[in-house]
C-alpha cells in the first residue's frame, strides 16, 4: 500500500527550505532513514521516513520551501500500519474478558490505596491514639508500643527529650551495625563495625615493611633534591599521611590495563607523587638516578613534580595537581565510561575509577560541584577517597568543626554511599567497652583543631585533654600506659580498616562511594612535621629527624647511610620485592602506566565537505549553521559517525542543533521514562540509553570534563572518540581555562567550538557575553590550534585537517574554532591551489584590487571583520582610487607560532641561509603598509607584528562589550568598514603615500569623533 511521507511538525517554522533530497524513486529505505534535509535560518535538520518501503515518488526538489503537512514523497510500504491490529484487538474483546480485566484493575486500585495508607495519628480529646495500618510492618503491635512510648515522652518531658531519645536510638542502632541511618550525619565512628569488616588476605608484616621503604624513599627523594637545590621543593607530609591508602589499593584492589582487561583508572592526589615514584622504584620501574632527578625535568628522564602526562607520557594518566580538577574529571570519566558501555562501544568489565583528594581540596567548588551528577547517574564505578588529615597548607581544614562530618553530610545528602574510616583497630576494644555511649559523645564533641593537636603532642596529653574531660573515660583508659594511648591509631593508617572499606566500596552497587579516611599529616615525621601547621611545606629533614624517621619505620639503613640520605631497595629476590611484584602481577600489571592501543580513524573523504566548498549564492547562513550541517554530513560517514561525541551545555537550540535530539539521541542512562512535551515535533527531546549527544545542562566545567574524558578515550579505553564541544565562546577558555590547560597536559584530542563568537558579532547580549579575547587565552596553550574562519569553505578545510591530524595521524593537539551567528552569503573556495594550504597556515590572499597602480595597502581581516575589510577595500577603490590586497587571516595564533620558530632558527643559525616566515612569504613582496583587524582585541592581530618588516597597524575590539546592533557595535569599536576606510587613509598619509586631507575628509564624512575616548575607557 502507498504511504505519504509528509513534513512533520517542525515547531515554529514555516516555509523552510529543502537543501538536500536524500532519496530517489526506487530506493528501498527503512524507517528513520533521512529523506530530505530542511534548513531554517537557524538550523538544519533531517526528516526521517516514518515507514520501511520503496520510494514511489519524490514530490519535492532542492530549493523548495515547505511547511508542516507538505508531501515530500510517497512510499510503497512493506508493512501494514502498526495501529491496526491494536484496534482489532480492542474491537474483538469479548464482554467476559472485559469484565475480568475490570475486576483485576479494581483490585489493583484497592491494593494501591492500602499501600498508600500510612501511620495515622488521630487526636481524640487530649489523648493521642495511634492506628497502624501500614502494610509491610512485621509487628504492628510492637510498633504501636514504641510509638505510644514516644507519645508519652512527648507529653511528659517535651520535644527535646523525645528528640534526644530518637538520636540515641539511631546512634545505638548504627553502633550495633545498622547502616540504614536516618539523619544527615552518623556518629563520629567507623561506618563498618569491627564485626562486619572483611579481613585482608595480605601478609601484614611484609606489607608494613614495604610501606616503610616506600615512605623512606619518597622522603629521601625530596630531601636529596632539596640538598641539591633548595628551590626544587617537593612534599613529604602529604604522602606520609596517605601511604596506607595507596598501598592497600596497590597491593589488593587496583587492576592494571592489559590484553585481558581495560584497567582501573586512578586519579592520584597531585602532591602525593613522591610516594608513587617511590613504589615504582621498588617495583624496578624507576631507577635511583631518576629519583635523583625528581623535579629536574629539563634534562630528559627527570621525574615531573606532579602527575603530568605531557612530561611523563608513559607513566602519568591524569593531571590532578590543580586542586579540584581531578574530582570533576574523574566523575565525568566514570560517566563517560558508562556512556561508552551503554552505547555498545566498550565491554562492561566492572572497571572502577578511583579519585584521591585532599580534605582541604574539597574547599574547591569543582571538587564537590559535580557530586550530584555522580549520584543521579548512579556511578557505582566511581570511588572517591578523601584523605582527611585535617590539614591543608596553612593549617587545619575545619579547626572549629569536623571535616569528616561535614563531608559526610554533603555526600550523604547528594546520594552517595559514605564510608567513614575514622578510628584504627586499637580503638575497637575501647569502643566495645563504652556501654553508655560516652566515648562516642566525646569523639563527637572534640573538633579537628583538637584532634590535630592530640597527634602533635603525646599520650599523656591525649589522656588529659581527650579522655580527661569525663572521669568515666579516664577510668576506661586507666589500665593503659601513655604509650598505649599514643598507639591508638587513626583509621586511614590502619591497613585492616582501609582494606575493609575498599572491599565494601567495590561491592557497592547503584551509587558512587566516598571513603572519608582520617589520617595524620606528616605521619611518622615526629617533631619535624607530624600534625603541625607547617607540615605541608616541610621538605628538608636534618640528620636527627632522618634518624627518627628511620627508626620510626624500622628502615634497615646504618646511621651513615641515613646521613647520606641513601635510598633503600631490598635485593630482587627478597621477600619484600617478590611480594610487591606478585601483588601487581595478580592485579594484571603496573600502575600508573599510560598507553594506547586505539586504532586510528580514517579521515572522511572530500565528498563529505563538498557542499561547504560551494557558493551559497544569495543564501545567507552563519558559520555555526555550516558547522552543524557539516556534522550532519559526518554522521553519514561510517568511520566517523559512531565516534562523534557532540557535547552541549544547554545551548543546542541556540546553535541550531536540536535536530540531533531525534537523529542520534541524548545520552540518558535510564533512557526516557516520560513522553516529552514536544513529542509531536520533528526535533522532539529524545533521551536514550544509547544516545550519542551529551547534553550537560548548565555546567561548562562538567562539559569540558566530558570533553576531556572523550578526548583521552584513546588512552584510557583504547578507543578514539571525537568530542565536539560547542559553547558560547565567552564561556569557554575564560570560564574553564584551567581545565583547558589540563586538557593540553592530558593530550586530549578533540574540537572546542566557541560559537556565537566575536565582540561585535553576538549583537544583543552585551558585556558578559561578547567575547573579544578567547583567541588570546587559547593561544597560551602550546598544543591548542586556534582558528577564526569567515567562510564555510575555510571551516570545512580546517575541520577536515583537524580530523586528519588528530585521528589519522594521532597527533596530540586539539582544535579551538570560533563560529558565529551572523548570517551572510558564502563564496565558493577560490580555485587557487595554494588557498587550502594558506587557510591552514593562517592566511591567504582572498582578493586583489590592482586597478590604479598608484597607491596600495595590505588589508588583513579575520573572522567576521574580514567582510568589513572587503567592503572597505571597495570603498577605497571606488571613492579614493586606492588599490589593495585583501587577506583572509584564519589564525593569527598559527602565524605567530611560525613567526617565532622562524625568527629563532635565524638567530641561532646566523651563518646559514635565513628562513622566511610564512607571514613574510605572503607580505614581503607586496606594496604598501599593513592594516589588520579582527573581532578580537588588537593583541590578536598584534601577534604577527614582529614578523612583518613593513609598517603594521591594527584595529580590534579592546574594551568591555555591550549590547546593540552589529552595525552600532562595529562603529563603537571602530572596526566597521567606514572606520577601516578612514584608518586606511590615515595610515597611507602617515606613510607619506597620500595627502593627509583624504584621511581628514573621511573622518569628517563618516562622522568619526577624533576626540572620543579609547573604547577601553568607555
Ligand atoms: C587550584 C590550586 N590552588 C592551590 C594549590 C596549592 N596547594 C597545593 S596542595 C595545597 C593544600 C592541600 O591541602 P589538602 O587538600 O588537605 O591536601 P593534603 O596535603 O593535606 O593531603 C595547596 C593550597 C593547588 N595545587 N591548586
Ligand atoms: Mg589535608
Amino acid at each position: 500500500m502507498t504511504k505519504n511521507l509528509l513534513v512533520p511538525d517542525i515547531g515554529d517554522f514555516e516555509k523552510v527550505e529543502i537543501i538536500e533530497v536524500l532519496v530517489k524513486v526506487g530506493d528501498k529505505i527503512n524507517k528513520n532513514d533521512p529523506i530530505v534535509t530542511l534548513e531554517s535560518d537557524k538550523s538544519s535538520v533531517e526528516v526521517p521516513s516514518t515507514e520501511d518501503g520503496t520510494v514511489e515518488s519524490v514530490n519535492v526538489k532542492i530549493g523548495d520551501k515547505v511547511s508542516k503537512g507538505h508531501l515530500l514523497a510517497t512510499l510503497e510500504s512493506l508493512r501494514p500500519t502498526e495501529e491496526k491490529p491494536k484496534k482489532i484487538l480492542e474491537e474483538k474483546l469479548p464482554p467476559d474478558t472485559e469484565k475480568i480485566i475490570k475486576e483485576a484493575e479494581n483490585t489493583l486500585v484497592l491494593k494501591k490505596k492500602i499501600d498508600e495508607q500510612k501511620t495515622i495519628t488521630k487526636k481524640e480529646g487530649n489523648d493521642e491514639k495511634i492506628e497502624i495500618v501500614k502494610n509491610g510492618d512485621i509487628d504492628p503491635i510492637e510498633t504501636k508500643e514504641w510509638l505510644e512510648s514516644l507519645s508519652a515522652v512527648l507529653e511528659k518531658d517535651g520535644k527535646h527529650r523525645a528528640q534526644f531519645l530518637i538520636k540515641q536510638l539511631i546512634e545505638h542502632s548504627y553502633k550495633e551495625g545498622s547502616d540504614l541511618v536516618l539523619s544527615r550525619n552518623t556518629p563520629y565512628i567507623n561506618t563498618i563495625s569491627p564485626e562486619t569488616e572483611v579481613k585482608s588476605p595480605g601478609d601484614q608484616n611484609l606489607e608494613r615493611k614495604i610501606r616503610s621503604l616506600i615512605r623512606w624513599n619518597a622522603a629521601a627523594m625530596v630531601v636529596r633534591a632539596n640538598k641539591k637545590n633548595p628551590d626544587l621543593g617537593g612534599h613529604i607530609g602529604t604522602f606520609a599521611s596517605a601511604a596506607t591508602l595507596y598501598d592497600v589499593g596497590m597491593n589488593h584492589f587496583w587492576r592494571a590495563k592489559n590484553n585481558k582487561f581495560g584497567g582501573d583508572l586512578i586519579y592520584f592526589q597531585g602532591h602525593s607523587a613522591p610516594g608513587i615514584y617511590a613504589r615504582a622504584f621498588l617495583e624496578g620501574r624507576i631507577t635511583s638516578k631518576q629519583l635523583d632527578s625528581f623535579r629536574q625535568e629539563v634534562k630528559p628522564g627527570g621525574l615531573s613534580s606532579y602527575p603530568h602526562p605531557w612530561l611523563m607520557p608513559k607513566f602519568w594518566q591524569f593531571p590532578t595537581v590543580s586542586m579540584g580538577l581531578g574530582a570533576m574529571m574523574s566523575i565525568y570519566q566514570a560517566r563517560f565510561t558508562k556512556y561508552l558501555i551503554n552505547r555498545g562501544l566498550l565491554k562492561d568489565e566492572g572497571r572502577k575509577i578511583w579519585c584521591f583528594l585532599g580534605d582541604g581540596e574539597t574547599d574547591e567548588p569543582e571538587s564537590l560541584g559535580a557530586i550530584g551528577l555522580a549520584a543521579r547517574e548512579k556511578l557505582d564505578n566511581l570511588i572517591f577517597v578523601i584523605n582527611c588529615n585535617l590539614q591543608r597548607l596553612d593549617g587545619p581544614v575545619r579547626g572549629n568543626g569536623k571535616i569528616i562530618q561535614e563531608l559526610e553530610g554533603i555526600f550523604r545528602g547528594a546520594g552517595w554511599n559514605v564510608i567513614k574510616v575514622i578510628w584504627g583497630s586499637y580503638w575497637d576494644p575501647l569502643l566495645a567497652k563504652d556501654k553508655t555511649g560516652l566515648l562516642i559523645k566525646r569523639m563527637d564533641e572534640a573538633v579537628d583543631g583538637e584532634y590535630q593537636a592530640f597527634k602533635a603532642k603525646s599520650g599523656s596529653f591525649v589522656r588529659d585533654k581527650f579522655f580527661g574531660k569525663y572521669s568515666e573515660l579516664l577510668d576506661l583508659v586507666s589500665q593503659m600506659t601513655d604509650k598505649d594511648i599514643w598507639k591508638l591509631n587513626r583509621g586511614g593508617h590502619d591497613p585492616h580498616k582501609v582494606y575493609a572499606a575498599y572491599h565494601s566500596a567495590m561491592q557497592n552497587t547503584g551509587t558512587p562511594t566516598v571513603i572519608l579516611a582520617k589520617t595524620i599529616k606528616g605521619y611518622g615525621m615526629g617533631k619535624s612535621g607530624e600534625s603541625i601547621n607547617t607540615t605541608h611545606q616541610q621538605k628538608k629533614l636534618d640528620e636527627e629527624e632522618l634518624l627518627y624517621y628511620r627508626d620510626r619505620f624500622d628502615v634497615p639503613l646504618t646511621d651513615q647511610q641515613v646521613k647520606n640520605v641513601e635510598y633503600y631497595r631490598p635485593p630482587e629476590n627478597s621477600p619484600e620485592i617478590k611480594y610487591l611484584k606478585k601483588c601487581r602481577l595478580l592485579l594484571g600489571g603496573n600502575l600508573p602506566e599510560r598507553s594506547s592501543f586505539a586504532k586510528s580513524i580514517k579521515t572522511p573523504s572530500e565528498d563529505i565537505f563538498k557542499t561547504m566548498k560551494e557558493s551559497t549564492g544569495k543564501k545567507e547562513m552563519s558559520t555555526t549553521m555550516v558547522l552543524v550541517r557539516m556534522l550532519i554530513n559526518l554522521l553519514r560517514d561510517k568511520n566517523v559517525a559512531p565516534r562523534l561525541v557532540p557535547i552541549i551545555p544547554d545551548e543546542a537550540r541556540t546553535f541550531g542543533m536540536e535536530g540531533f535530539f531525534q537523529k542520534i539521541g541524548i545520552y540518558a542512562h535510564e533512557g526516557q521514562k516520560y513522553e516529552p512535551v514536544d513529542s509531536e515535533q520533528l526535533s522532539s527531546y529524545r533521551e536514550d540509553i544509547k544516545g550519542q549527544v551529551l547534553e550537560e545542562g548548565l555546567t561548562e566545567a562538567g562539559a569540558i570534563s566530558s570533553w576531556i574524558a572523550a578526548g583521552t578515550s584513546y588512552t584510557n579505553h583504547d578507543i578514539s572518540m571525537i568530542p565536539i564541544y560547542l559553547f558560547y565562546s565567552m564561556f569557554g577558555f575564560q570560564r574553564i581555562g584551567d581545565f583547558a590547560w589540563a586538557a593540553g597536559d592530558n593530550q586530549t584530542r578533540g574540537f572546542l567550538i566557541g560559537a556565537t563568537a566575536g565582540r561585535t558579532t553576538l549583537a544583543g547580549e552585551g558585556l558578559q557575553h561578547a567575547d573579544g579575547h578567547s583567541h588570546i587565552i587559547s593561544s597560551v596553550i602550546p598544543n591548542c590550534i586556534s582558528y577564526d574562519p569567515t567562510f564555510a569553505y575555510e571551516l570545512a578545510v580546517i575541520f577536515r585537517e583537524g580530523l586528519r591530524r588528530m585521528y589519522e595521524k594521532e597527533e596530540n593537539v586539539y582544535y579551538y574554532i570560533t563560529t558565529m551567528n551572523e548570517n551572510y552569503p558564502h563564496p565558493a573556495i577560490p580555485s587557487d591551489k595554494k588557498c587550502e594550504e594558506g587557510i591552514l597556515k593562517g592566511m591567504y590572499k582572498i582578493k586583489e584590487i590592482n586597478i590604479y597602480k598608484k597607491t596600495k595597502i595590505q588589508l588583513l581581516g579575520s573572522g567576521t571583520i574580514l567582510r568589513e575589510m572587503l567592503a572597505a577595500a571597495e570603498i577605497l577603490q571606488n571613492d579614493y582610487q586606492i588599490d589593495s590586497d585583501i587577506w583572509s587571516v584564519t589564525s593569527f595564533n598559527e602565524l605567530r607560532k611560525d613567526g617565532m620558530e622562524t625568527e629563532r632558527y635565524n638567530l641561532l643559525n646566523p651563518d646559514k641561509e635565513q628562513k622566511i616566515s610564512y607571514v613574510e612569504q605572503c607580505l614581503a613582496k607586496t606594496e604598501g603598509p599593513v592594516l589588520a583587524a579582527s573581532d578580537y582585541m588588537r593583541m590578536n592581530s598584534d601577534q604577527i607584528r614582529p614578523y612583518i618588516k613593513k609598517n603594521f597597524y591594527s584595529l580590534g575590539t579592546d574594551g568591555f562589550g555591550r549590547s546593540d546592533t552589529r552595525k552600532e557595535l562595529r562603529r563603537f569599536f571602530e572596526v566597521d568598514k567606514e572606520h577601516i576606510v578612514a584608518y586606511a587613509l590615515s595610515v597611507l598619509s602617515t606613510e607619506q603615500l597620500i595627502a593627509s586631507r583624504y584621511a581628514k575628509d573621511a573622518i569628517k564624512k563618516y562622522k568619526i569623533d577624533p576626540d572620543r575616548d579609547f573604547p577601553t575607557k568607555l
